[in-house]
């Protein structure tokens, strides 16, 4: 039984979820919380989650979990046979992971966590952002799916990554800069999955718990 270690408040680990519920692999889940301690490192090697307990080890990063599940559970593909499509996938998600998301984590701690924020750093994730959002939907149009008509991992990742996206950049700079027309239908067609649903209702009960854990 594969056992996914996070919480649920998390997109990264939100993305797993998402696979694992649309390809109907039973898993368990347990929620724990980022950390130092060395025993923890010996799992994830930055103390981040989610990570992926399995009967061959312990596994971290997202991308590698997924592609892992992947793998040995086949069924329900969510991923083309054609190895270029494939490859185009793999493009999607690093491109949405590498330049949207982790750029616009540098707003989170002011726009979530009451952190004050830094001018310079708004102004320079303002511009890469922007820039990355047009670069965005040159590489998809968003139209059934993100790559076609079949959902694939890709979607998986946007669905996580773009609402949180929105979110801090409506609350830094007043716009959400991912809203445009196509994008809010496409986030709100995925959004009516089933498993996407039960993902964000789980992520929605463990909010409370993640501002406890982020007061200390
Ligand atoms: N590249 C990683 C990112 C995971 C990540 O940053 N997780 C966050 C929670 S959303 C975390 O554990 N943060 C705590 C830390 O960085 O110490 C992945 O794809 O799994």
């Amino acid at each position: 039984m594969l056992k996914l270690c996070g919480f649920a408040a998390s997109n990264y680990y939100n993305k797993v979820k998402f696979v694992l519920l649309e390809k109907g692999v039973p898993f368990e889940e347990e929620l724990v919380w980022p950390s130092a301690e060395e025993s923890f490192l010996a799992r994830t090697p930055l103390g981040k989650i989610p990570y992926l307990e399995t009967d061959a080890g312990v596994m971290s990063e997202s991308e590698a979990i997924v592609n892992y599940i992947e793998s040995v559970h086949p069924q329900v593909p969510l991923v083309p046979r054609d190895a270029f499509a494939r490859a185009k996938v793999h493009e999607l998600v690093q491109f949405v992971e590498l330049y949207i998301e982790w750029e616009a984590r540098r707003l989170y701690g002011a726009a979530f966590f009451g952190q004050p924020p830094v001018e310079e750093i708004k102004q320079i994730v303002h511009q890469r952002l922007e820039r990355a959002l047009a670069a965005l939907s040159r590489l998809t149009r968003l139209e059934a799916f993100a790559l076609g008509s079949e959902l694939t991992l890709a979607d998986c990742a946007l669905a996580v990554h773009l609402p949180v996206v929105g979110l801090a950049t409506k609350l830094t700079y007043g716009v959400d800069m991912v809203a445009t027309e196509p994008v809010t239908a496409y986030l709100e067609r995925l959004a009516r999955r089933p498993a996407l649903q039960k993902v964000n209702a789980d992520r929605t009960a463990n909010l409370p718990l993640f501002a406890a854990y982020i007061r200390g």
